[in-house]
């Protein structure tokens, strides 16, 4: 049986500048802009108190809640702060997937205690990071996920493998990731509310009504998902690339940058320990229309030669300026676990 830990932090932006500034914590605050057509991005709990929410236009936000206090929202802070928290989760974890700028699944160790880990994770996390998180903890992806809503904000809740059964039994079937409001609607029109309702239909029965999801339904009503964690996505390329201030005109004026971008290009390769052989070069180009054109060739090497030919090929497609310029390198299908074990920073 696995051991899995979904982590998801509590009003994650809201929470960072709650963090940074105590006193908004007392008053109904949310990050969006007040321009016109401008929409929220996350609350906290005192402004959901009024029912305002992610993606509601800040126009019906402040109908609902007056006084709401907007605060334009900082980007750069708000990866900084996942990036610490993705670290603290990430070190303990035997296989671990980050599905979003707050949310990551982890497999832990079977002869750990899943519970007292996530305890002890939300404890470093407010302790070092100054933010609090909440926590599911189950048998597979889906129902950690379900429940690590169950206790939020700052708490966790553990579906163990003998609650699956009555866990799921009255859960909407609204909850499962994948059924939206339209799915949602369907499902009703045939009686079908909550996990249990669900469980009365065959595989078959949902399949033909419902298609893919009926068969990912028949599985998840019954707490079921095999889904494996998927751990970080492969790199399959390396590439540098430039946007120059004034755009380029002739294969003469890009031919003269192309050293400096290569150069750029090898210090990557070593960094990532590659070997510029096992690369088929391709190069980017960005007219000064904005359009783009990729092209790659495997009879090339991926050295000065090769991407000259390449650019010039690629310039013949469109007679316009240049404004941006990329080279880069494409890994050898099932050659991918070099670059994934020595990722670029
Ligand atoms: P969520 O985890 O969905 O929301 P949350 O962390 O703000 O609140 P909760 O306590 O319910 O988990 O999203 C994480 C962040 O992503 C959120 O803080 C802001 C951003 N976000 C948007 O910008 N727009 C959106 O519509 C949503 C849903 C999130
Ligand atoms: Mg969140």
């Amino acid at each position: 049986m696995r051991k899995i830990i979904h982590v998801d932090c509590d009003c994650f932006f809201a929470a960072v500048e709650m963090r940074d500034n105590p006193a908004l914590a007392q008053v109904p605050m949310a990050i969006g802009g007040r321009e016109r057509r401008g929409v929220i991005s996350t609350c906290n709990y005192p402004a959901r108190e009024f029912g305002v929410r992610s993606a509601m236009p800040v126009a019906q936000a402040l109908k609902l809640c007056p006084h709401l206090v907007l605060m334009p929202g900082r980007m750069s802070v708000y990866k900084q702060v996942s990036a610490q928290v993705m670290a603290i989760l990430r070190a303990p974890a035997e296989q671990f997937e980050q599905v979003s700028i707050d949310e990551a699944f982890l497999q832990v160790d079977e002869r750990h205690s899943a519970t007292q880990l996530a305890q002890q994770l939300r404890d470093q996390i407010w302790q070092q990071v100054g933010i609090t998180v909440s926590a599911g903890i189950s048998v597979n992806k889906f129902l950690a996920k379900v429940a690590s809503d169950w206790n939020k904000p700052n708490g966790q809740y553990l579906v163990g493998p003998n609650d699956v059964a009555a866990f799921v039994a009255p859960l909407p079937v609204r909850r499962i990731p994948g059924v939206g409001p339209a799915l949602e609607q369907k499902l009703q029109q045939h009686g079908i509310h909550t996990c249990a309702d669900a469980q009365a239909w065959s595989l078959t029965e949902l399949v033909r009504r419902f298609g893919r999801s009926g068969a990912t339904l028949f599985e998840r009503c019954r707490g079921l998902d095999e889904r494996p964690l998927r751990s970080e996505r492969v790199r399959k390329t390396i590439s540098v690339e430039k946007t120059f201030l004034n755009d380029l005109t002739g294969l003469e004026a890009c031919l003269e940058v192309l050293p400096d971008l290569l150069q750029r290009w090898q210090q990557r390769l070593m960094h990532a320990q590659v070997d510029a052989r096992s690369l088929a070069p391709f190069v980017k180009v960005k007219f000064a229309d904005f359009h783009q054109t990729t092209l790659a060739d495997h009879q090339q090497d991926a050295s000065a030669d090769g991407f000259a030919v390449l650019l010039a090929r690629a310039l013949k497609r469109d007679q316009q300026p240049v404004r941006l310029l990329g080279i880069g390198g494409r890994m050898a299908a099932g050659d991918e676990r070099q670059l994934t074990l020595f990722e670029v920073p």
